[in-house]
C-alpha cells in the first residue's frame, strides 16, 4: 500500500469501475512473483521449463488473435487533432474516455487488479520516471518484473510524488463459475491503446501482448515520454545504446536508431570480428537522453530487460542474447520441445522430435507452418547479458558520443556517411526509411519512411518532433560536445541482388571508422550528401572478398539521390507547415551540392 493520497483515490476510482474481486499492490519480492507464476502454471497459462535446461522460466502461449502491437488500435488522444499530427491514429479525448469507461466497466470482474509500481530507468535517477500500472493479468506482472523495476522501492521513492498512469485490462470479465481461457483477451474491434498526451495517461484494453500490455515500454517510455521530453528538453528516443571499447583502452558510447527487421538486438550485442575491440550493452530499443553538467548529452536505458525477437536469434546470430535468456525468461509464443525446452526456427539446430508448435499442434517441418510464431519473445533481464556495460545502471547515464540512423536499403545509400551538422544530421534522422518490396507485403514497393525509427512511437505531431531535434541542438550547453551524427546501412546490394556487406561482427568496422571520425582521425571525402569514408579508411584487414566491394559500398550516385530528394519532398509535404524551415533547407542545400 502507499500513503500516496492521489495514488490510492486512482487506484480505489478504478476499482470501483472495473470491479475486481481483489486488488492486489505489487511489492516485487521473489516469493510473489514465484507465488503468481506458480498460479498461472497451475491454471495452465503457463509452463514451467526444465529447471536444468531453463533455470526459473516459463512458457506462454498467446491467443493467434493477440500476437503483436496494434498499430491500427492505437491512438493520440491529444485535445487538438493537430498535435497529433499526419502520422497518428487521432481520438478524440473525451469521446475515447467515454467508449473506454464504457468498456472497462466490470471488466475485472472474477480476477485480481494487479497494482504495479515501476520505475524507467534506474531508482533514483533523475532521468528517470515512475509509473503505476493497474493490470488484471498476472502475465503483465510477472513481464514486468522483468523488463522494469517494479514494486515497493519504488513506491518508496515516489512518495507523494507524481506518477504515469497506467491501466490495463485483457478485457474478458470472468461471469461465476465461467472458465477462463488460457490466454484472455478481446477481439480486435474492441482493442485499444490510448494514450492522453495533456494528463499523460496510458489506457489499455483488449490485449495481453508486448508492446499493447507492457505499459513501460513503447506506451510510457516512448509515447507518453516524448511529450515530456518535448516539454522539458531531453530525448526519449528508439534507440540502442552501447559502449565501445578501442584496442587502446579509450571508450565512446552510441546510441543507434534502426527500423524493425534491422538487428537492432545484434548491434547492441554486437561480438567485434576484429581483435582488440570491445562492445558493451546498455541498452536494445529504448534511450532517454539528458545533458550533463559537464554540457554532454547522457543516455540511461529505462528499462531493465530485453523483450527480444526469438525466432532466427542463435548462438552465431547473437550468443550474448541467447545467453540472455538462458534463465530467468519468460517465453512467449516460441515452439514448446518435448523435454521442457523451448525451440524456434533459426535458432542453430533442428526441432527435437515431439516439438509443440505456438498453437499447440504436433510440429512438423514438411507442413510449412512454423514452431514460433515469427513475432514470438522473449523476456530476459538484462543484467544476465553477458556483454552488460558496468554503467548500464548508472543513475547519471552514460556520454554519448555519437547517434546511428539506419535501414534496409539496398541502394543509393553507402555504408556509413557523417552529417555536415546537427541540423544535417535530424535530416538524415528524419528521412530513416527501409525498402520494401510489393510482393513481400502487399504494399506499394518503395523506400518505407519510419522518421527516427519512431513512426509508431511518438506521441505529437511529427514536424513539431524534428522541430525538437532541432531546438535540442540550438539548447545544447556547449555546442562542440553534441554528438556527432552518422547514416549506416549494412543492407547495400550489388546490381546482381547480392548483399556487399557481411553484417553482423564485422559492423564493428564500421563503428571504428566512427569511432576514429568522432577522435578527429579517420579521413573522409566530402560529398553531396555528407563525409563518405575515404578509400582505404574502412578497416577490411580480414574481410576476404567483401574488401573488393568497398568503392561499391561507399559510391554516391548523383541521380540516385536526386530521385531520393523528390521522394523525401514527397514525405515532407505531409508534415505541413509544422515541417522545420531547417529541414527544409537541407533538402535545397543537398541538391545544390549535387548540380
Ligand atoms: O511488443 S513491443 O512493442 O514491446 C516490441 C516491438 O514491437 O518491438
Ligand atoms: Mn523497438
Amino acid at each position: 500500500m502507499s500513503r500516496n493520497k492521489k495514488l490510492v483515490s486512482w487506484v480505489n476510482e478504478w476499482s470501483e469501475l472495473c470491479q475486481p474481486d481483489n486488488v492486489y499492490w505489487c511489492n516485487g519480492s521473489e516469493e510473489e512473483n514465484t507465488r503468481l507464476l506458480n498460479e498461472m502454471v497451475a491454471s495452465g497459462m503457463a509452463v514451467k521449463l526444465d529447471e536444468k535446461k531453463r533455470t526459473g522460466s516459463y512458457y506462454f502461449r498467446s491467443d493467434p488473435s493477440d500476437v503483436a502491437r496494434v498499430e491500427n488500435r492505437t491512438y493520440i488522444c491529444s485535445v487538438k487533432e493537430e498535435d497529433a499530427g499526419p502520422t497518428n491514429n487521432w481520438a478524440d479525448p473525451v469521446a475515447m474516455h467515454s467508449t473506454l469507461r464504457a468498456l472497462y466497466k466490470g471488466s475485472m470482474r472474477g480476477r485480481t487488479m494487479y497494482v504495479i509500481p515501476f520505475s524507467m530507468g534506474p531508482l533514483g535517477s533523475n532521468i528517470a520516471h515512475i509509473g503505476v500500472e493497474l493490470t488484471d493479468s498476472p502475465y503483465v506482472v510477472v513481464n514486468m518484473k522483468v523488463m522494469t523495476r517494479m514494486g515497493q522501492a519504488v513506491l518508496d521513492i515516489l512518495g507523494n510524488g507524481d506518477f504515469v498512469p497506467c491501466v490495463h485490462s485483457v478485457g474478458a470479465p470472468l461471469e461465476p463459475g465461467q472458465k477462463d481461457s488460457k490466454w484472455p483477451c478481446a477481439p480486435i474491434e474492441k482493442k485499444y491503446i490510448a494514450h492522453f498526451p495533456e494528463t499523460h495517461e496510458i489506457l489499455s484494453y483488449g490485449s495481453g501482448y508486448g508492446g499493447n500490455a507492457l505499459l513501460g515500454k513503447k506506451c510510457f517510455a516512448l509515447r507518453i515520454a516524448t511529450v515530456m521530453a518535448k516539454k522539458q528538453g531531453w530525448l526519449a528516443e528508439h534507440m540502442l545504446v552501447m559502449g565501445i571499447t578501442s584496442p587502446q583502452g579509450v571508450k565512446k558510447y552510441i546510441a543507434a536508431a534502426f527500423p524493425s527487421a534491422c538487428g537492432k538486438t545484434n548491434l547492441a550485442m554486437l561480438v567485434p570480428s576484429i581483435p582488440g575491440w570491445k562492445v558493451e550493452t546498455v541498452g536494445d530499443d529504448i534511450a532517454w537522453m539528458k545533458f550533463g553538467s559537464d554540457g554532454r548529452l547522457y543516455a540511461i536505458n529505462p528499462e531493465a530487460g530485453f523483450f527480444g525477437v526469438a525466432p532466427f536469434t542463435s548462438m552465431d546470430t547473437n550468443p550474448n542474447a541467447m545467453l540472455s535468456a538462458r534463465a530467468n525468461t519468460m517465453f512467449t509464443n516460441t515452439g514448446l520441445t518435448p523435454d521442457g525446452d523451448v525451440w524456434w526456427e533459426g535458432i542453430g539446430y533442428d526441432a527435437p522430435a515431439g516439438t509443440i508448435t505456438w498453437t499447440g499442434e504436433l510440429y512438423d517441418a514438411q507442413s510449412g507452418k512454423p514452431a514460433a510464431q515469427p513475432n514470438a519473445r522473449f523476456s530476459a533481464p538484462a543484467s544476465q547479458c553477458p556483454s552488460i556495460d558496468k554503467d548500464w545502471e548508472n543513475p547519471v547515464g552514460v556520454p554519448i558520443s555519437a547517434i546511428l540512423f539506419g535501414g534496409r536499403r539496398p541502394s543509393t545509400v553507402p555504408l556509413v556517411y557523417q552529417s555536415f551538422d546537427w541540423n544535417h544530421g535530424v535530416f538524415i534522422g528524419s528521412i530513416v526509411g527501409s525498402e520494401v518490396t510489393a510482393a513481400a507485403t502487399g504494399l506499394k514497393a518503395g523506400v518505407r519512411r519510419d522518421p527516427f525509427a519512431m513512426l509508431p512511437f511518438c506521441g505529437y505531431n511529427m514536424g513539431d518532433y524534428f522541430g525538437h531535434w532541432v531546438k535540442i541542438g540550438v539548447s545544447a550547453p556547449d555546442q562542440s560536445k553534441l554528438p556527432k551524427i552518422f547514416n549506416v546501412n549494412w543492407f547495400r546490394k550489388s546490381a546482381e541482388g547480392k548483399f556487399l556487406w557481411p553484417g553482423y561482427g564485422d559492423n564493428i568496422r564500421v563503428l571504428q571508422w566512427i569511432f576514429e571520425r568522432v577522435e578527429g582521425k579517420a579521413e573522409a571525402d566530402e560529398t553531396p550528401i555528407g563525409y563518405v569514408p575515404k578509400p582505404g579508411s574502412i578497416n577490411t584487414t580480414g574481410l576476404n572478398g567483401f574488401a573488393a566491394n568497398m568503392a561499391e559500398l561507399l559510391s554516391v550516385d548523383h541521380d540516385q539521390w536526386k530521385h531520393e530528394l523528390d521522394l523525401v519532398r514527397e514525405q515532407y509535404a505531409n508534415f505541413g507547415s509544422t515541417l522545420p524551415k531547417e529541414l527544409a533547407r537541407q533538402i535545397v542545400a543537398i541538391e545544390a551540392r549535387l548540380n
